[in-house]
C-alpha cells in the first residue's frame, strides 16, 4: 500500500547518537554543565542549535549566540573527527538486506534526517548513492516535529505524502511524520511513546508492515 519509504538515518539506518554523545559530552564537561545519557536522548532528531539550546538549560548563566554559534561548530569538528571510526561495518546488515528487499518490492527509498552530516555518514556506510532521494538538514529551514524534511523527502521521490511511510526513533520525528499526513513505523526509543502505525522490534520487521 505505500509507494516509498523515508528512513530517519541517526538511530535507524545506524547508530551515531554515541558519536553525538561523546562529543556533547566533551563540550558541556569543558564549560562546566551537567549532561547525561538521558538528556542526550532529548536530542534525537533535534536540530544541532536546538540540542544545544537544551543542553544549555542546565547553564548557569547567559551565552551570547555568537558563543553559541562557536561552540556549536566546535562540537560538530569533534563528531565528525568521531565519524572517521565509521566504516562499512558499521552498516548492520540486516539493514541493508532490508533495504534491498524493499527495493525489490518496487518501493522507492529515501532519508529524511535533521542532519547536517547525513551525506558524510550515508558515504562512511558505503550508501553514497543508494537511496533515491536525500532529504536533510541542509534543505531544511525548520526541524522535526515540523514535517518540512519528510515533505521534501515525499516531493523528491515525486509522491504524495499518503503513499509514503516514515521510519523512526524518535518522537520528535513520529510527531513530524503525522504532522505530514504520513503513516510511521517506531523503532528504537520512538516505540515507547506509542504515536506510530507500527512499532519495529527490528529493522526487519518493517518487512511485515509493509507486506509483500
Ligand atoms: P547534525 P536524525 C539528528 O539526526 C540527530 O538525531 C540529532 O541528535 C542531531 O542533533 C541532528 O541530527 C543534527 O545533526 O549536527 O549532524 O546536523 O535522527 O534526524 O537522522
Ligand atoms: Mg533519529
Amino acid at each position: 500500500k505505500y509507494k516509498g519509504i523515508i528512513f530517519d538515518l541517526d538511530g535507524v539506518i545506524c547508530h551515531t547518537d554515541k558519536y553525538h554523545y561523546q562529543a556533547w559530552k566533551k563540550l558541556a564537561d569543558k564549560l562546566g554543565i551537567y549532561f547525561d545519557q538521558e538528556i542526550n536522548n532529548r536530542l534525537r532528531g533535534v536540530s544541532r542549535m536546538e540540542s544545544f539550546d537544551i543542553i544549555l538549560e542546565k547553564y548557569h548563566g547567559q551565552m551570547s549566540q555568537e558563543d553559541k554559534v562557536r561552540y556549536a561548530a566546535e562540537k560538530n569538528d569533534l563528531y565528525r573527527e568521531l565519524l572517521k571510526n565509521m566504516t562499512t561495518d558499521d552498516l548492520d546488515p540486516q539493514v541493508k538486506e532490508t533495504l534491498d528487499t524493499l527495493r525489490s518490492r518496487g518501493l522507492l527509498l529515501a532519508i529524511g534526517s535533521s542532519s547536517k552530516n547525513a551525506g558524510f555518514i550515508l558515504e562512511r556506510l558505503g550508501l553514497d548513492g543508494y537511496f533515491d532521494a536525500v532529504s536533510d538538514g541542509n534543505n531544511i529551514s525548520r526541524s522535526k516535529p515540523d514535517p518540512e524534511v519528510f515533505l521534501k523527502a515525499a516531493e523528491y521521490l515525486d509522491l504524495q505524502p499518503q503513499d509514503c511511510l516514515v521510519v523512526e526513533d524518535a518522537q520528535s520525528g513520529l510527531e513530524a511524520a503525522i504532522a505530514g499526513n504520513m503513516d510511521c513505523a517506531a523503532i528504537g526509543d520512538a516505540v515507547k511513546c506509542n504515536k506510530a502505525n507500527y512499532n519495529l522490534e527490528t529493522f526487519s520487521d518493517l518487512l511485515l508492515a509493509v507486506g509483500s
